[in-house]
């Protein structure tokens, strides 16, 4: 019988992941190691595959300790930590896991939306603590019929949340690098002339250089007062500090943050805040979705062994 391929596993992965790994690889699971050099000594040069994450990465000090390296799958749609440059350098093979996450995504940035808009928590609050029959009904709030909602990043996710939007009655308009020819929301060249433009901020870009800090204190300013900002994309957009500051002063309207410049650590500054609601990294977070995810990780390795591309490479 042929052997195995050895593949590292960086980080723990979901149950069905591991298991499956286990099913038709060699494993070696790194975080499981206490004298993690040692480890790295005994069995990197055996490893032809790394399994990770995008926010671990496999970083150069690892992948140093690996000269057979391959292929590394990475969960998720993001993969800011991994060195896409150094890995084509190196030969080195990269996949992720677009498309399957793309519905619970923009589930959740609607979900963000609706909460923010209609005071979803709050109200919630509001009637557990008994306040509705002891001091009325809960104030009124805004709604999303009719506003327009500026996308910053019409990829993906970002078309999904589009038509998502488009049967709420918003107008949607779109911020990107170039115009889309296919697509028929009206383009902004200028990300701060969308904002200004826009009742809705909507942010759902890869997080890298390019991206670092987009929403910085111009665009909240074009967004302005009555404005609402949604982050689903990457924290590393967003002048965090920034932001605050703005929600704050009043100087925006309201923020629904499902990411973080340094999770698992939110702001405290955003606690107090009534105008924002607060979401841990949920965006993909469903049974569904979470296990397509580990699947397409799993059979995105078995398609290299078997000398086939993957099945989702990373351009
Ligand atoms: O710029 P374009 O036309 O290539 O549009 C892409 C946009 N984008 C940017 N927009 C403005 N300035 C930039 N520097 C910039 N870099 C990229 O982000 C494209 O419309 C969108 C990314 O779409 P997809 O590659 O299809 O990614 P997907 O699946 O929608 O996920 C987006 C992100 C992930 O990278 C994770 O960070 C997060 O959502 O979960």
């Amino acid at each position: 019988m042929a052997s195995l391929a050895d593949i590292l596993v960086v980080r723990p992965m979901m149950p069905s992941v591991e298991e499956a790994l286990a099913e038709a690889f060699t494993v070696h699971k790194l975080y499981e190691a206490d004298d993690k050099t040692a480890f790295l000594a005994r069995v990197g040069s055996q490893v032809r595959g790394v399994a990770t994450n995008g926010h671990t990465g496999c970083p150069p000090e690892i992948m140093n300790k690996l000269p057979n390296l391959e292929m590394i799958s990475s969960f998720g749609v993001g993969y800011d930590a991994i060195d896409t440059e150094d890995c084509r350098a190196r030969g080195i093979r990269v996949s992720n896991t677009p498309d399957v996450l793309t519905d619970a995504m923009a589930e959740t940035t609607m979900g963000l939306m609706i909460a923010l808009c209609r005071r979803i928590p709050q109200a919630d609050a509001y009637t557990r603590a008994g306040r509705w029959a002891a001091e009325g009904n809960f104030p009124l709030t805004g709604e999303l019929t009719g506003r327009t909602l500026g996308i910053l990043g019409l990829g993906r996710i970002g078309k999904e949340v589009a038509r998502r939007a488009q049967a709420f009655k918003m107008q949607v308009v779109y911020h990107g690098r170039s115009r889309q020819k296919d697509e028929p929301y009206p383009y902004y060249a200028s990300l701060v002339e969308m904002a200004k433009a826009s009742d809705w901020l909507v942010c759902i870009v890869p997080g890298s250089a390019e991206t670092d800090k987009i929403i910085n204190d111009e665009v909240i300013d074009a967004l302005g007062p009555q404005g609402m900002f949604v982050n689903v994309g990457r924290g590393s957009s967003v002048d965090e500090a920034a932001l605050v500051k703005a929600l704050q002063e009043g100087r925006i309207g309201g923020a629904a943050l499902d990411v973080f410049e340094d999770e698992p650590n939110v702001p405290e500054a955003l606690f107090p805040l009534d105008n924002v609601v607060l979401s841990p990294h949920q965006g993909s977070a469903t049974h569904k979705t979470r296990w397509a995810m580990g699947d397409l990780v799993v059979r995105n390795l078995k398609a290299h062994f078997a000398g086939l591309p993957a099945i989702t490479p990373v351009s």
